[in-house]
């Protein structure tokens, strides 16, 4: 019988370097012989990146705070059956940018919708699939975000209020102390090399119980 493949999703605020990290992971673990998935949310399938398009371009759309996670839920839900179950059955590993703790993020501690509630819906469209391990790139504080060039216009989320994203990454810390056993904080900070070894340590240990040599 094929052994179940290992999730991990990448996770933290705008321009952490998420993106980065999780191309930098995947090409890390295929030099060391796994068999990798890149997936990122919201998107992935066909309706999920008609969603994408409308959760993050549809300025007109006037989407209420409830649609919204209604949608990256539904998003997530077409991901997890078309990709990221197929993949852990075949034993592979899964590199997620962006997951549920996105939403709980986002919209739970940013938005101010009730945390069960967010759950609750998100479970569902899962079937409470969870990572195995999530690596929150942490920034101190905003102003590192400034620094950081962008890849096109703010979309519709990225221009909330300085607090909103406050917030968010506050809520990020919190669930990373809440859900311990799943979570590893990296300082995202450094320059990108630093971040990716701090990263692939985090990683390699949990995948393979293994230590990284001279960290
Ligand atoms: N969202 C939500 O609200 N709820 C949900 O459930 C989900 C998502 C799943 C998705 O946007 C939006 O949806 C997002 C959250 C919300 N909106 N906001 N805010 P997206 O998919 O377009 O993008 P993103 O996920 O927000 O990624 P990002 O913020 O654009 O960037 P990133 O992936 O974290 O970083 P990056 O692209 O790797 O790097 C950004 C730049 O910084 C780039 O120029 C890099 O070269 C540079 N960089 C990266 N690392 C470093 C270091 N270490 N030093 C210096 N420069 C660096």
């Amino acid at each position: 019988m094929k052994r179940r493949g290992v999730f991990i999703s990448i996770e933290g605020g705008e321009k952490a370097g998420k993106t980065t990290q999780a191309g930098l992971l995947a090409g890390y673990l295929r030099s060391r012989g796994f068999d990798v998935v890149l997936t990122r949310e919201p998107g992935g399938t066909p309706a999920g990146e008609a969603i994408r398009h409308i959760l993050l371009h549809k300025q007109d759309a006037g989407l209420n705070a409830v649609s919204e996670v209604l949608l990256f839920a539904a998003s997530r839900g077409q991901l997890v059956e078309e990709v990221v179950r197929p993949a852990l059955r075949d034993g592979r590993v899964v590199v997620a940018d962006r997951y549920v703790d996105s939403s709980l993020a986002y919209q739970a501690y940013g938005l101010g919708l009730p945390l069960q509630n967010v759950l609750a819906v998100n479970e569902w469209a899962t079937g409470s699939l969870w990572p195995d391990l999530t690596v929150l790139l942490d920034l101190p504080n905003l102003a590192v975000t400034q620094t950081r060039p962008r890849s096109g216009p703010a979309d519709r989320i990225e221009r909330r209020s300085r607090q909103f994203h406050e917030r968010l990454l506050e809520g990020y810390r919190t669930l990373a102390a809440t859900y311990k056993d799943r979570y590893v904080v990296v300082d995202a900070s450094g320059p990108v090399d630093e971040v990716s070894r701090a990263v692939q340590a985090a990683v390699l240990s949990r995948v393979t119980g293994e230590e990284v040599p001279g960290r």
